[in-house]
C-alpha cells in the first residue's frame, strides 16, 4: 500500500504546516475553529502518490479552477481547531486532488476529512495566482485580534492609510510586507463574493485584511506567510498600545520609510 508518510519532503512540509498551526493557536489568533490553511504539495509528490484512490466520491466546485487541474493540496478540515492541526495534521486536515478539468475535487489522504468552509476562497486564490504565473503554494487565513480590531475603525478601511500606519511603526514592517496590505470590505465568510473581492486585492498585495473578520496571506512559503502576519500584528499592537496609553504614536517619517527601499533592495 502506498504510504505518503514515507515521502520525507512531503512530511517536512506537513511538519511546517503543523508548526504554523501551533503558532496561530499560541498567538491567540485561532479561537475555536478560526482560520484555515491550504498548501499546494504537487511538486513534492511522485506520480503514484498523485494517483492515490479517492477516499470518498468527488465534491463539485462552485466555479471551475482551470489552472489547478491535477494539483494536490493539504487543506485544514472544516470545523477543525488549529491547536489540534498542530498535533495531528492528518486527523484535522486532508490531501485533496483537483479533477483534471478543475470542476471538482477528491479527498485522497489520509482520512476523509472535509476541507475548510473557506475552500472556495483558497482555491480561487491559488487558481488566480497560478494564472498570473506566480508559484503560489500557500494560502493562510487567521484571526489576529489586533488587526481585526483595526478593521473596526472606518479610516483604516483604506489600503494606503492602514499600510502607511503599520509600516511606520517599525522598519521591519516596510521590509517584510513590501507590497502593503489590501482591504476587503465585509462579506459573509466562506462565500465566492469574499473570494472574488480578495483576488482583486491580490493584484497588488500578498496580504489582505477582511473587514471585521481576519487576515489572508499568500506566498511560496508558509513560514514567510506567518512572518508577514506576525510583523503586521506587532505593528498593530504598537499602534494600539500607544493609543491606549493616551498618545498618538509619531510613526517613522516618509523619508525614513523611503530610505529602507534602496537599503534593503525593495
Ligand atoms: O474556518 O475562519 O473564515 C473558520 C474561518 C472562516
Ligand atoms: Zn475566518
Amino acid at each position: 500500500m502506498m504510504c505518503i508518510r514515507k515521502n520525507e519532503r512531503l512530511m517536512d512540509e506537513i511538519g511546517r504546516i503543523a508548526e504554523v498551526a501551533g503558532y496561530l493557536w499560541e498567538k491567540g489568533w485561532a479561537e475555536r475553529n478560526g482560520g484555515n490553511i491550504s498548501v499546494d504539495l504537487t511538486a513534492l509528490m511522485g506520480q503514484e502518490e498523485k494517483d492515490l484512490p479517492a477516499l470518498a466520491p468527488a465534491f463539485p466546485l462552485q466555479e471551475p479552477m482551470r489552472m489547478l487541474g491535477g494539483h494536490i493540496f493539504y487543506v485544514t478540515g472544516t470545523g477543525k481547531r488549529m491547536r489540534y492541526v498542530a498535533k495531528d495534521p492528518f486527523a484535522n486536515g486532508s490531501l485533496i486532488r483537483i479533477a483534471p478539468d478543475g470542476s471538482s475535487y477528491e479527498i485522497i489522504a489520509e482520512q476523509p476529512v472535509r476541507p475548510t468552509s473557506e475552500l472556495p476562497s483558497h482555491l480561487l486564490m491559488h487558481d488566480f495566482l497560478r494564472g498570473k504565473g506566480r508559484d503560489n503554494r500557500v494560502v493562510l487565513h487567521t484571526h489576529p485580534t489586533d488587526i481585526i480590531g483595526l478593521t473596526h475603525c472606518k479610516p483604516f478601511l483604506d489600503s494606503r492609510t492602514i499600510t502607511r500606519t503599520l509600516w511606520s511603526m517599525i522598519p521591519e514592517c516596510r521590509i517584510i510586507v513590501p507590497k502593503g496590505v489590501g482591504i476587503v470590505p465585509y462579506e459573509i465568510p466562506g462565500t465566492m463574493a469574499l473570494a472574488h473581492a480578495t483576488i482583486r486585492q491580490l493584484e497588488e498585495h500578498d496580504v489582505v485584511f477582511w473587514e471585521k473578520h481576519g487576515i489572508l496571506a499568500v506566498g511560496e512559503d508558509i513560514i514567510e506567510c506567518f512572518d508577514a502576519i506576525d510583523t503586521l500584528s506587532k505593528s498593530a499592537q504598537i499602534y494600539l498600545n500607544a493609543r491606549m496609553a493616551g498618545y498618538e504614536p509619531e510613526g517613522m517619517t516618509d523619508q525614513q520609510l523611503d530610505d529602507l527601499v534602496p537599503a534593503f533592495g525593495l
